[in-house]
């Protein structure tokens, strides 16, 4: 039983720990705006411009945008200026993280 509870125990200080580093979240964008081809070009160059972000995929298809980015850095809510900043107002989706 001793061991079981050191096993909870490391799980536990590693779940504390975590917040220690930064940590990297995922949010999907809806960016209405994109109309043709070349628009996300536009969109993940402005979104590329964002300091702590390390990842953007852009779907034309769906209109969205997944953003992986340091939340030390930034937040949803620059990114969201960034794509609106470069002619693309975006809004977060809901489900986040
Ligand atoms: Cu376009």
């Amino acid at each position: 039983m001793n061991k079981l509870k050191s096993v909870v125990a490391v799980m536990c200080l590693v779940v504390l720990a975590a917040p220690a580093w930064a940590t990297s979240k995922t949010v999907t964008l809806d960016v209405p705006g994109m109309t043709c081809p070349v628009c996300p070009i536009t969109v993940k160059k402005a979104l590329n411009k964002v300091s702590g972000v390390s990842r953007v995929e852009v779907s034309y298809e769906k209109k969205e945008v997944r953003v992986t980015f340091d939340d030390a850095k930034t937040d949803t809510k620059a990114l969201v200026r960034a794509t609106t900043d470069a002619g693309f107002p975006s809004k977060a989706e809901s489900q986040q993280k």
